[in-house]
C-alpha cells in the first residue's frame, strides 16, 4: 500500500526558511494574482482571463483574449486558494472563489464543456484539434482545482460542476467504436481525473485516465492523423513539421525509457503513469516511471532541479546536455518534477525520490518567485549577464528580471498552488504498516486521526541553516507507529537521540526507521556543510568547474557582491568554506570563498593576445540561489572555475 500525505487541513507550518513565503500565498501571492487576472496591475502582460469567462458565460460581449489554455490561470489560482483555505480560513477569500465558481458554472455548457477559447470561438469545433487546443489540459488543473477546493470548503458546486464535465470526457473518448480514440496533446486530464476518481470512488475516471495514457503513442499517431484531416487549422507556428515525441506519443508510454520532448508534458505524464501503477498494480508501468525518473535526474537535470535544458520548444534534448546560459529550466516542470517525485516516494518507500524533490523545490522552484511575490521567472537560468539576454538570440527567452506576468502564465500560479500545497511534502502516512514518513524538514505541527489513533506531531528547526530537528510525537495508541525519518542524501554523521540517548534505528530505503510505542521527543542530528560539488565530465557545460552548495540549497555567485564578469573568477577548492549569518534575504547564510580573479586592467591586448593577463586573489560572496536576483540586476552564475 502507498503512503499518502496528511491532511492539508491539519498541516500548520510555523518555519524559519518556508514561512517567509509560504504566508505570501494569502497575504500577497493570491490577491496579487487575482488583480492580474482581473486586468488590474500596470505594466503587467494581460490577462484577460476572469473577461474570458464572462464572455463565455454571456455575461459580456467580447472577443477571446490570450492563449488557447488561458483557463488554466484561474483553475490554478483557485487549487491555490482551495490549498490556502484548508488551513487559513478566510471567508472573503471564500465569497470571491464561490464568485469565480459560479462564473465558471455559468460558462459550463448544458452538455458540462467548458472551455472559453472553444465556446467563445464559435467557428472552432470542440475536440477537433487535440494536438494543439488544450481542451483535456485545461479540463485537468480544473478537476484539480475542484478537489481541492471541496476538500477545505465541502462545498460540492465546483465539483460537481467537474464531474459532468469529466462524464462528458467519459462518454466521448475511449477505446470502443463510435468513441473519438483520441488522448490529449497536453497531458494533464489524466492527473485531474485520478484525483476525481480518489475523492468520489467514481471508477470511470480512473479507467478514463488509464485509456489516456495505454492509448498514447499506441498505433497509428493520433495527432499525426489530425493534422492530415481537411480542413485542420493549426493554432501554433512552431507545430509545422510535429514531431510526436514532442508530446511524448511517439512511443506506448510502457515502452519508453528516456524523457523526450516538452518537459511540462513529460512529467505531468509520469505523474499520473505513478498514478496508475499504483492503482491497477501495474508492475510494467512502474519499472517505466523508474526508468524515466532515473535518466532525467542521473542524465537530464540541473544541480538546481531544472529540467527541460532546450529554450527551443521547451524541450528535453539529450544525455549531459545541460548548458548554463540559454537553458529553460521551466517553473512548471520543476513543479512537475516534485509532484512525480512525491509520487514515486509514496508508492515505493525510497527516499532517494525526495531527496530531488527537495532539491527541485528549494532552489529552481523557489527561484521562480520573487521575495515581495509579485514577479516571477519561468525560465530558470544558472548564469546570466544581462547585457547579452536579447531578443532574436538563443538567449531571448532568458529573462535577467523577474517578471509582473507573462503572456503565457502557466508558471505564476503554479508557484502559488505549490506553495500553497507545501504540507502535502513534508509528511506522508502508511495506513498498513502504521508509517509515519518525515519527508522535509520544516517547523510547525500536524495531526493525523486514523482508526484508534490521533497521532500530534510538532517539528521544530531551522533547516537548512541548522541540522537539527526536534520531533515531538504524542497520541501513540498501544500498537505503536513507526517513525521514518528521511536521511538526505548529502547528510552526514546522520543521528537520532531521546533523552540525551542515542536512539537505535534501521535504515531503510534511505530512512531511519524507529519503533515508536509511547508519546516522547525526537532529536535529529546531522552534519551537512557547504561543499564543493562538480559535475560528471560528460556534461560538457561544467567540466572544470564546481558549484557551491550547502545542505539542500544551491549556491550562486551575484554581481552585487562579487562584480561583473563571473567568467574571469576561480574558486580555490583546497579551503574550508566560511558561513557567514545574514539578515539578507529575510536571514540567511551566505558563504564566503577564498579564490582569485583576472585582472581586467592588466589585459594589454585588443579583442585577442598572446599575453597572459594577471590574477589576483579574491574572497567571493556565494547567495542561495533561490534568491538570486532580488537585489536588482546583475550577472550571477553558479558554476565557477576550478582553480
Ligand atoms: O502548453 C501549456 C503550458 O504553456 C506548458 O505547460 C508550458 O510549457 C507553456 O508552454
Ligand atoms: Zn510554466
Amino acid at each position: 500500500m502507498r503512503s499518502e500525505s496528511l491532511d492539508l487541513r491539519k498541516i500548520k507550518i510555523k518555519d524559519t526558511f518556508w514561512s517567509k513565503h509560504v504566508d505570501l500565498v494569502k497575504s500577497v501571492i493570491i490577491p496579487y494574482q487575482w488583480d492580474v487576472m482581473n486586468d488590474q496591475i500596470a505594466d503587467a502582460e494581460s490577462s484577460h482571463c476572469l473577461e474570458n469567462f464572462q464572455i463565455a458565460a454571456g455575461q459580456k460581449e467580447g472577443e477571446f483574449y490570450g492563449a488557447v489554455f488561458q483557463d488554466t490561470d484561474i483553475a490554478k489560482w483557485l487549487e491555490a486558494v482551495g490549498f490556502s483555505l484548508a488551513y487559513c480560513p478566510d471567508k472573503e477569500l471564500e465569497r470571491t472563489a464561490d464568485e469565480v465558481i459560479d462564473l465558471i458554472a455559468q460558462a459550463q455548457q448544458e452538455d458540462g464543456y467548458i472551455n472559453t477559447y472553444f465556446t467563445i470561438h464559435t467557428d472552432e469545433k470542440r475536440w477537433s484539434n487535440l494536438c494543439e487546443g488544450h481542451e483535456l489540459y485545461t479540463a485537468g488543473h480544473l478537476m484539480e482545482a475542484a478537489v481541492a477546493y471541496y476538500q477545505s470548503t465541502g462545498k460540492r458546486k465546483f465539483l460537481d460542476c467537474m464531474c459532468r464535465f469529466a462524464d462528458l470526457i467519459c462518454s466521448t473518448f475511449g477505446a470502443e467504436k463510435g468513441k473519438n480514440h483520441g488522448y490529449p496533446g497536453h497531458q494533464e486530464v489524466e492527473i485531474g481525473l485520478i484525483k476525481l476518481y480518489r475523492l468520489t470512488g467514481e471508477r470511470r475516471y480512473l479507467d478514463q485516465a488509464k485509456y489516456f495514457i495505454d492509448a498514447r503513442g499506441a498505433g497509428e499517431n493520433y495527432f499525426l492523423k489530425e493534422m492530415n484531416t481537411p480542413d485542420h487549422r493549426m493554432i501554433f507556428p512552431e507545430f509545422h513539421n510535429y514531431d510526436p515525441c514532442y508530446s511524448q506519443s511517439h512511443l506506448p508510454v510502457r515502452k519508453q525509457d528516456t524523457a523526450e520532448g516538452h518537459a511540462v508534458r513529460a512529467v505531468y505524464m509520469y505523474c499520473a503513469m505513478a498514478d496508475l501503477a499504483y492503482e491497477y498494480q501495474d508492475q510494467e508501468l512502474l519499472e517505466a516511471c523508474k526508468k524515466l525518473w532515473n535518466n532525467i535526474t542521473q542524465r537530464r537535470m540541473y544541480i538546481t532541479g531544472g529540467i527541460g535544458s532546450s529554450g527551443i520548444l521547451e524541450r528535453f534534448t539529450t544525455d549531459y546536455d545541460l548548458p548554463n546560459e540559454y537553458n529553460y529550466s521551466e517553473t512548471c516542470a520543476s513543479i512537475g518534477l516534485a509532484l512525480f517525485g512525491l509520487r514515486m516516494a509514496q508508492v515505493t518507500g525510497e527516499a532517494s525520490y525526495i531527496d530531488v524533490v527537495e532539491r527541485t523545490l528549494y532552489n529552481n522552484i523557489l527561484a521562480g518567485i520573487a521575495l515581495d511575490g509579485r514577479s516571477f521567472f519561468y525560465v530558470n537560468p544558472l548564469e546570466v549577464w544581462p547585457d547579452a539576454c536579447m531578443e532574436r538570440t538563443s538567449k531571448e527567452h532568458v529573462k535577467p528580471v523577474r517578471q509582473k506576468w507573462f503572456g503565457v502564465a502557466c508558471c505564476p500560479p503554479n508557484i502559488a498552488r505549490t506553495l500553497a500545497s507545501l504540507g502535502q511534502y513534508i509528511y506522508s502516512w502508511n495506513r498498513e504498516h502504521r508509517e509515519l514518513y518525515v519527508n522535509l524538514f520544516v517547523s510547525g505541527t500536524a495531526e493525523h486521526q486514523t482508526g484508534n489513533l490521533t497521532l500530534q506531531i510538532n517539528m521544530e528547526t531551522k533547516f537548512p541553516w541548522e541540522n537539527q530537528i526536534t520531533m515531538s510525537l504524542s497520541g501513540i495508541s498501544e500498537e505503536g507507529i513507526r517513525l521514518m525519518i528521511r536521511i538526505p542524501d548529502y547528510a552526514e554523521n546522520f543521528r537520532i537521540c531521546s533523552n540525551g540517548k542515542k536512539v537505535p534505528y534501521r535504515e531503510n530505503k534511505g530512512y531511519a526507521a524507529v519503533e515508536v510505542k509511547k508519546a516522547g521527543t525526537y532529536e535529529i542530528f546531522f552534519d551537512a556543510g557547504a561543499r564543493f560539488v562538480r559535475a560528471n565530465p560528460q556534461v560538457r557545460a561544467d567540466v572544470g568547474k564546481v558549484a557551491v552548495v550547502r545542505g539542500p540549497l544551491v549556491y550562486c555567485l551575484e554581481e552585487a557582491d562579487n562584480g561583473e564578469n563571473m567568467s574571469a573568477l576561480y574558486i580555490d577548492t583546497k579551503q574550508e568554506i566560511t558561513e557567514k549569518a545574514s539578515d539578507l534575504f529575510g536571514g540567511s547564510i551566505l558563504l564566503c570563498i577564498k579564490g582569485e580573479r583576472v585582472v581586467q586592467d592588466s589585459w594589454t591586448g585588443g579583442l585577442y593576445s598572446t599575453a597572459k593577463p594577471e590574477q589576483k586573489p579574491v574572497t567571493l560572496t556565494a547567495v542561495p540561489y533561490a534568491y538570486w536576483n532580488n537585489r536588482g540586476v546583475g550577472e550571477m552564475t553558479v558554476w565557477v572555475k576550478e582553480m
